[in-house]
């Protein structure tokens, strides 16, 4: 087939390196960018059979999210935005790493597989975040689709959530929004602005945010949004990529990790300040108070924050929808018991990576999914939007009653329910917060997070730790987590555990205490239980 040729053709101009191999992780593929150019050229075949299987639009994203600027990565989005299914990121992996002269065989078995009809039509979207790799390699993946003759429409620069915004668009036929970026402004700030409508007391120094856009695409996009917000929000940006390198000393990844601000952020006390991540999809808040002290608003207490506004304006709306935290192991402990035992709210735990919490969200009226780094979003079930849409038009129904069904339906709009959205989030929290009349400090106080530490520990092969228990407890190696219990045995409200990372190689050690001196000594300890 001229198809065939054309892919053998032109994939000797993306020559894969011999014996190179990478695995589609947590996150796609990630690595060193000089590495990628093949494993693109090859994302754009596989996106352009992937629309031909589903008869939709497929989107493909070149990012590495918040690793440093020499990476870069790729990830398919499937239809309803959502991440590409499990057996499609083992062809991913099949079809990056097949050597060149193997690479129309190992494409050949997956049409077979997947009884492709090659004759379908096809269309991809893609975008690419700022690294000065992206360029090239967005094209590379471009050469990809235009073998098997598939559309494509280039996005150009765009966060990553803003992708998976226009794959869901171009899939419903424009009901979620329209397909642009300038679509993607105007639904969210329309919907900013009438939540904020409620909130009409609202001083200018409370309308003020300093956003720290890590050097990378959310700081552009950012400012693109700004015009929208109509001064309803005002953004002082930081690391806005005009001098800083990309995640260097900023974004959410460093914010969270290291827990301290990013550099470059002149934070008065008490300023609310929030950190975006590489492409935008992650978030986080903090401040620092009057004595000096910062204090971390992780994914957790967004997560919180979210679920009991939502919670109240059911309530308010007699509205009887299941309302459901979907958390990771790395959840702080504090949040969990808050939302268990005082929010009374079902709260369940998955594996790290987005697409195992967006699945378990997707099993409640309404899932609020976040991990504690900062990247999640809530899923409103069909049923719930239709019952929130009807009340909000019923002609019985109280004005209250009404009020809370027409927040709750702006609150739907609000939010990017494709994927995680630091921008979206932000909107999110910022109308909460408006709306309740609550201050970062107040809303900081909702509970107090455990001291915590989050360690890297580079390994001959992390793959010799498998686990279990939403990767809670190490199944191998024997003796492993024997050692973790003995440890955590000696501490007060100490939790720990360990799992080999998805994105990057390296074993990640995670550790609760009572005081950070106690949790840095366990962490510390686990740390070397791993060699
Ligand atoms: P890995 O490297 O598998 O821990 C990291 C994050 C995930 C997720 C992915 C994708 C932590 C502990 N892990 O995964 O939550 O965001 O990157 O970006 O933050
Ligand atoms: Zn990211």
């Amino acid at each position: 087939m001229a198809q065939f040729e054309e892919v053998s053709k032109k994939s000797a101009l993306h020559p894969k390196p011999t014996g190179l191999t990478l695995q589609y992780g947590t996150a796609g593929f990630r690595t060193t960018a000089n590495h990628l150019d093949h494993v693109m050229f090859r994302m754009g075949l596989l996106a352009t059979l992937r629309s031909k299987k589903t008869k939709s639009t497929i989107g493909v994203m070149v990012t590495a999210s918040h690793n440093p600027e020499e990476d870069n990565g790729v990830k398919l989005i499937d239809p309803m935005g959502e991440m590409v299914t499990p057996a499609w990121e083992g062809y991913a992996t099949q079809l990056a790493n097949a050597e060149q002269e193997a690479l129309c065989t190992v494409l050949k078995d997956i049409i077979e597989k997947e009884a492709i009809d090659m004759s379908e039509a096809a269309s991809v979207v893609t975008g690419r975040d700022t690294r000065p790799s992206s360029e090239n390699l967005s094209r590379a993946v471009l050469d990809g689709v235009s073998c098997l003759e598939g559309q494509s429409l280039d996005f150009g620069l765009v966060t990553t959530p803003q992708l998976h915004y226009m794959v869901l668009c171009s899939n419903t036929s424009g009901c979620y929004g329209t397909a642009t970026t300038q679509g993607y402004y105007e639904k969210l700030s329309k919907a900013f602005i009438e939540l904020t409508k409620n909130a009409p007391k609202r001083t200018d120094d409370q309308k003020r945010l300093l956003v720290d856009g890590a050097n990378g695409i959310g700081a552009l996009k950012m400012r693109e949004m700004e015009a929208f917000l109509k001064s309803e929000l005002q953004v002082e940006l930081f690391n806005d990529g005009s001098s800083g390198k990309l995640n260097y000393l900023c974004g959410a990844d460093y914010v969270k990790v290291q827990q301290k601000p990013p550099q470059g952020m002149h934070m008065g006390p008490g300023q609310r300040c929030c950190s975006f991540d590489g492409d935008a999809d992650r978030i986080v808040y903090y401040y620092n108070d009057s004595a000096g002290r910062f204090h971390l608003l992780d994914g957790d207490k967004i997560a919180t924050l979210i679920s009991t506004y939502l919670k109240e304006l059911l309530t308010q709306a007699g509205l009887n929808l299941q309302v459901a935290v979907v958390q990771t192991a790395y959840a702080n402990g504090s949040s969990t018991q808050y939302l268990e035992n005082v929010m009374k709210v079902t709260v369940c735990c998955t594996k790290t990576g987005v697409k195992h919490l967006h699945h378990a969200a997707q099993e409640f009226d309404i899932g609020v999914y976040f991990e504690a780094n900062g990247h999640g979003t809530v899923l409103f079930s069909k049923k719930a939007e239709e019952k929130i849409q009807q009340l909000a038009k019923d002609p019985n129904a109280s004005d209250e009653k009404k009020l809370s069904a027409k927040l709750l339906e702006n609150t739907v709009n609000l939010i990017n329910q494709a994927t995680g959205d630091a921008i979206s989030d932000m909107l999110l929290i910022e109308a909460v917060l408006a709306i309740r009349g609550m201050t970062v400090q107040e809303w900081d106080a909702i509970y107090t997070d455990l001291p915590n530490r989050q360690l890297k520990v580079k390994v001959a092969d992390r793959r010799v730790i498998d686990t279990t228990d939403a990767e809670r407890r190490a199944v191998t190696p024997a003796g492993l987590q024997d050692s973790i219990d003995a440890l955590v045995k000696k501490y007060k409200q100490a939790r720990a555990f360990v799992r080999p990372s998805g994105t990057e190689d390296v074993v990640r050690v995670y550790a609760e205490a009572d005081t950070q001196e106690n949790v840095d000594g366990l962490a510390h300890q686990v740390s070397l239980a791993v060699y």
